[in-house]
């Protein structure tokens, strides 16, 4: 084992799947994380005194502010997440701190949830569920909690990325006919005859089920507000598997109320986990899941093995294989 990578120290935010903690040990000194407490802002620059890497999650937020006051020794932040947006990748770079994420290993997984979400809101499981746990259920008729049938349907893709991808193709294991929006547009067999839009009203229009899929940045923040949402057929259902600021929660939420949404399948919220829009506890158009994209153990040993993998590349003196910044 290389000698600088045996000697680095890393500071671990999280606690992690247990064979990711354990080639963790194998291969450096690490302050782990065994209770699982949020840190906050100050505790993280404070544990940071003497690690040469921290691997985090997007549960730690790594603002300018927090950047500007690691000390000098952090080398590295490598992400326990695809998602970035919770790094200031501009201060990181200023700083000269190598900032790396994990794609891939959790497209497959996320666009599972995708599905649920999709299936959840359109077939009123959220609904369905509190009824029968809340020893609500009565009676059962040909009208009793009729949802809509996906099955043919046209699934409108915003950012055509890894998990947008994976999740069309899960989509047509449902007859669904792909449409997307995206910055550039796939090579033809990436796009796998789905129909590209240049434009996102073009998208919008044509969406019966509309999934979200791009990342969190200054161009995508709110992006589904009221005047979009205009755009959408009638009835349209919504998931959103990417981050909870992609979407006008006000405006989504008005939407829901007057039925101009027929329903959404949320994984991801402004505010969460616990401040998130009130409605989104009570709408029973509304199936949500606590930030589950990824949560498969297959998935976590892979996120985990892919930090890892980022981290090692750092301390042999080589590029991690996934970084942004
Ligand atoms: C992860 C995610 O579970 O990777 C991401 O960007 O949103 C999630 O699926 C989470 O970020 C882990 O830190």
């Amino acid at each position: 084992m290389n000698d600088s990578r045996q000697s680095a120290a890393i500071l671990v935010t999280r606690k992690l799947p247990p064979a990711v903690e354990e080639r963790l040990a194998r291969g450096y000194r690490c302050d782990f994380n065994s209770d699982d407490r949020l840190y906050s802002a100050d505790e993280l620059v404070s544990r940071a005194a003497n690690a040469d890497a921290i691997l985090c999650c997007h549960t730690e937020h790594f603002n300018a502010d927090v950047i500007s006051r690691l000390p000098d020794n952090v080398r590295a932040i490598a992400n326990f997440s695809v998602g970035v947006d919770h790094c200031d990748l501009d201060a990181a770079r200023e700083r000269g701190i190598i900032v790396t994420n994990t794609p891939d290993v959790l497209s497959d997984a996320t666009a599972e949830i995708t599905m649920l979400c999709m299936l959840g809101a359109a077939r009123r499981a959220g609904e369905g569920y509190a009824m029968v746990r809340g020893d609500r259920w009565r009676d059962w008729s040909p009208t009793f909690m009729l949802g809509c049938q996906v099955t043919g349907k046209r699934f409108g893709v915003v950012g055509m990325g890894r998990v947008g991808q994976v999740a069309a193709r899960r989509a047509r294991g449902f007859d669904m006919e792909i449409h997307y929006h995206n910055r550039s547009r796939l090579a033809p067999e990436a796009e796998a005859g789905a129909i590209y839009h240049d434009t996102l009203d073009s998208l919008l229009a044509v969406s019966d089920v509309l999934s979200l899929h791009c990342p969190n940045n200054p161009d995508s923040r709110g992006l589904l507000n009221a005047e979009r949402i205009e755009k959408l057929p009638e009835g349209v259902i919504v998931v959103n598997t990417a981050r909870g600021a992609v979407v006008d929660d006000e405006a989504l939420v008005a939407a829901l109320r007057s039925g101009r949404v027929r329903a959404a399948g949320l994984d991801v919220f402004n505010g969460e986990p616990d401040a998130i829009h009130a409605a989104y506890r009570e709408l029973d158009n509304v199936f949500v899941v606590p930030h589950l994209g990824s949560a498969t153990v297959e998935t976590r040993d892979a996120m985990g093995f892919r930090a890892l993998d980022n981290l090692d590349a750092i301390f042999a003196g080589r590029e991690p294989g996934d970084r942004v910044a």
